[in-house]
């Protein structure tokens, strides 16, 4: 590691500050509600404040009679103009083998609504008061429809079906591995761990809520909509689709973004509804959503429900795995909302263990509940949880050390390319010795005197591990452009910044392979008419979109080669490149890249190239988490949590130690505090920060972080391996195994998340 440095070169394996930092700490962000727009009208938008019910009836007059109130629309009014249905999700059937069939979704609800926020109307005015009042004017009469108001009661049977042609409500079903090889390897188990769990609702809460900004070029009638996005041209496909319109006739444009972490990776109807208006009344639109409608109308993460076996020998070698999930979709399908139990989780369902025998069956429910989407992790969280939750608990009923059979169980590290029960192809890793350190750091040996130090003050203190592994991708593609004019060089990416500090790590590995300076390069992003790219999500972003840079750079430096060799009337292999400069051996006739640049008819020198990571990266870790809990009011502190992780080649090690750092903080918010809660009428009853509780400062210890080195991933030019969602994976579990230690004594074997107080006080005072 070197010195951190904001100016002159940096390269790869730098910790280099972050160059967004100085900008975004100093209120220089550019958020899209920071950016006025000359004329702009407002909307409000109605929403539904019942979970399913046909909507009777639409009383709009007052509303539009209402002082600045410009416009009302509702699902007629888009449908009138040739708004279709957001695009439909195919590729799922249903446990009966037909296709999965699912209710159109509207920008703006029809007949039906779904569930509470469902948009009923919208109101435009001049401005966001008058919005508001208009839409408060708007009368809606609905004919209530039984609810089916969570997973729970829709696993149930015969609950209500919110889906036409969906009886059950299990809109679709995946089935993995081999039922008969377990069914043997349970025959032969020494003994078998069982374990149901729940693994809970959670609000994205991204600190900046979403605006969605609509401008419209009254010369080319060309609609421009600016929104934090994670994916720009995945947005742009979307939105084209679902306006019915060609995609030349948009751009989506995204600058800075205040955090995302997968809700903000699909369409939203806010963004249909906000286009639709600027084009209806060709003027700008905004939408900014408050925090309340955040909380019902973004995309939720988690809620499924897990029954789960394993069959062990009786050294506790792992013979056999089998599980059955259940995964909430919520009202309507979104495409990863689906993928995320039924194909993301799987991958990753057998960990980093050796598992003989596997057979895992995932069902997909709806609920008349908010759709399901990304949250940092996306389905590996789920199943590591469940798996380190198991591994635990089999360990403590076979009475073998928690390490120790881990141990057993690891896949070695010999054993690479290590193909798993999923067919996912493992490239590397050292998983023992991954653990080991992570005993080591976290002083795993030492704890009996802690242990009796919390004693003496009354408390119970308890230790946790969790390893894990992370599937990370998806569009294996990306595209890179780079620009080098008289006043320095750009690069062009698909990816998307959104605080994950991106831009810096580009700029490094710009800076090495250029051997330019960082105050002569850029980074550009968010822009459909600049980028080409599949956006940032599930940690694809640096091993995809960075080994792109690399060996953009490559590319651009063979051009500029070319040109450089015209220019100086040499051969091309006689000119050495240094410090930005082609320079002709043995003598001092040279030309600067950027002079170079000029001297071109149009005073640029561009190139476009596309890198291909055909396969995912494997990162993997292990925590130790340690726990304070108050027995006498159920209160859990937790004291320490370490961390080594596997990330292959670190790029920069201050921003992978930020990323685990932020990934541990909502780790510690989904084990100890977060709750998305519906009852059984369908009403979110805790969507407010009064209720919902975040993890605040005072939640945390400082937190450790290290890096395991020497296991580069094969199979990208960097040898990186993806992190931006490690942190979380890991440390839910830790935290959970560690709180259940420190309660075994009192005969606690089991706690659903989040443990709160009230449910650890319970379990004491059963
Ligand atoms: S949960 Mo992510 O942005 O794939």
């Amino acid at each position: 590691m070197t010195e951190a440095v904001t100016r002159g070169k940096s390269r790869a394996g730098d910790s280099l500050r972050r160059v967004e930092d100085d900008r975004l700490i100093t209120g220089k962000g550019k958020f899209t509600d920071n950016r006025a727009s000359a004329g702009e009208l407002h909307v409000h938008l109605v929403r539904s404040y019942v979970a399913h019910a046909r909507v009777a009836s639409l009383d709009l007059e007052a509303a539009r009679q209402s002082p600045g109130v410009v416009a009302v629309y509702t699902a007629a009014d888009l449908a009138a103009d040739g708004v279709n249905p957001f695009p439909a999700v195919k590729g799922f059937t249903r446990p009966d083998g037909e296709p999965m069939v699912h209710p159109d979704r509207h920008a703006i609800a029809g007949d039906v609504v779904r569930h509470v926020g469902e948009i009923v109307a919208a109101v435009v005015a001049e401005t966001q008061a008058q919005a508001a009042d208009g839409a408060s004017l708007v009368e809606v009469d609905y004919d209530e429809l039984p609810v089916t108001g969570s997973l729970e009661q829709a696993v149930e049977a015969n609950t209500p079906a919110i889906w036409e042609g969906c009886p059950s409500n299990a809109v679709a079903y995946k089935e993995f591995g081999d039922a008969e090889a377990v069914a043997q390897a349970f025959a032969q188990a020494a003994h078998v761990s069982k374990l149901d769990l729940r693994n809970n609702r959670l609000v994205g809460n991204a600190l900046e809520p979403r605006t969605v900004l609509c401008e419209y070029d009254a010369e080319t009638g060309r609609r421009t909509l600016r929104l934090g996005s994670q994916n720009v041209h995945g947005l742009l496909g979307g939105l084209s689709a679902t306006l019915g319109v060609p995609k030349e006739t948009l751009r989506v444009i995204v600058e800075d973004v205040g955090g995302a972490f997968g809700i903000k990776s699909g369409l939203y109807p806010e963004d249909v509804i906000v286009a639709y208006a600027a084009a209806k009344l060709k003027r700008s639109i905004r939408w900014r959503g408050t925090r309340s409608e955040e909380f019902v109308a973004t995309v939720h993460g988690r809620d499924q429900i897990s029954h789960a076996e394993l069959a062990c020998a009786a050294d506790g070698r792992v013979l056999g795995l089998r599980i059955e999930t259940q995964g909430s979709v919520g009202a309507y399908p979104t495409g990863a909302g689906l993928a995320i139990p039924l194909m993301i989780g799987p991958k990753v369902a057998t960990s980093l263990y050796h598992v003989p025998a596997f057979h895992l069956q995932a069902t997909a429910y709806a609920s008349n509940t908010a759709p399901l989407g990304a949250y940092r992790g996306a389905g590996r969280p789920e199943s590591i949880y469940l798996m380190e939750r198991l591994m635990d608990q089999a360990a403590r009923e076979m009475g073998i050390d928690p390490v120790e059979m881990r141990h057993r169980n690891f896949i070695a590290a010999d054993a690479f390319p290590y193909t798993t029960p999923m067919k996912e192809v493992y490239d590397s890793g050292k998983f023992g010795e991954v653990l080991d350190r992570c005993i080591e750091v976290s002083d795993w040996n030492g704890f009996a005197a802690r242990q009796a130090q919390s004693q003496a003050t009354g408390k119970l203190r308890g230790r946790g591990l969790s390893c894990y592994i992370e599937w990370t991708g998806a569009e294996w593609k990306e595209e890179v452009r780079l620009e080098a004019t008289p006043q320095g060089l750009t690069c062009y990416s698909g990816t998307q910044a959104m605080g994950q500090g991106i831009i810096t790590t580009y700029l490094q590995l710009l800076s090495e392979s250029l051997d330019l300076p960082l105050e002569q390069l850029q980074v550009l992003q968010g822009d459909t008419d600049r980028v080409q790219g599949m956006g940032s999500y599930a940690s694809r972003s640096l091993y995809i979109g960075g080994s792109a840079v690399k060996e953009g750079a490559e590319v651009f430096l063979e051009e500029a080669r070319k040109l450089a060799a015209e220019a100086l009337e040499a051969a091309p292999e006689d000119l050495i490149y240094q410090d930005g400069r082609f320079t002709v051996t043995g003598t001092d006739i040279g030309v600067g890249l950027l002079e170079l640049a000029e001297q071109q008819p149009d005073q640029t020198i561009s190139t476009t190239s596309s890198t291909r990571i055909p396969v995912p990266s494997w990162p993997n870790g292990a925590q130790v988490a340690e726990v304070e809990v108050d027995p006498e009011t159920g209160k859990i502190q937790l004291q320490s949590l370490v961390a080594v992780d596997d990330v292959g080649n670190a790029i920069n090690p201050m921003i992978i130690a930020g990323q685990v750092h932020g990934g541990m903080a909502q780790a510690l918010g989904q084990a100890l505090l977060e709750d998305a809660v519906y009852d059984e009428s369908g009403q979110f009853v805790n969507s407010t920060f009064l209720d919902y509780a975040l993890p605040r400062a005072d939640d945390l210890p400082s937190l450790q972080t290290e890096l395991h080195p020497g296991v580069p991933c094969e199979t990208n030019p960097l040898g990186a391996k993806g992190v931006g969602e490690l942190g979380t994976v890991g440390a839910t579990p830790a935290i959970v195994n560690a709180v259940l230690d420190a309660l075994r004594e009192q005969g606690v074997t089991h706690l659903e998340m989040p443990l709160t107080p009230q449910r650890v006080w319970a379990a004491l005072n059963h």
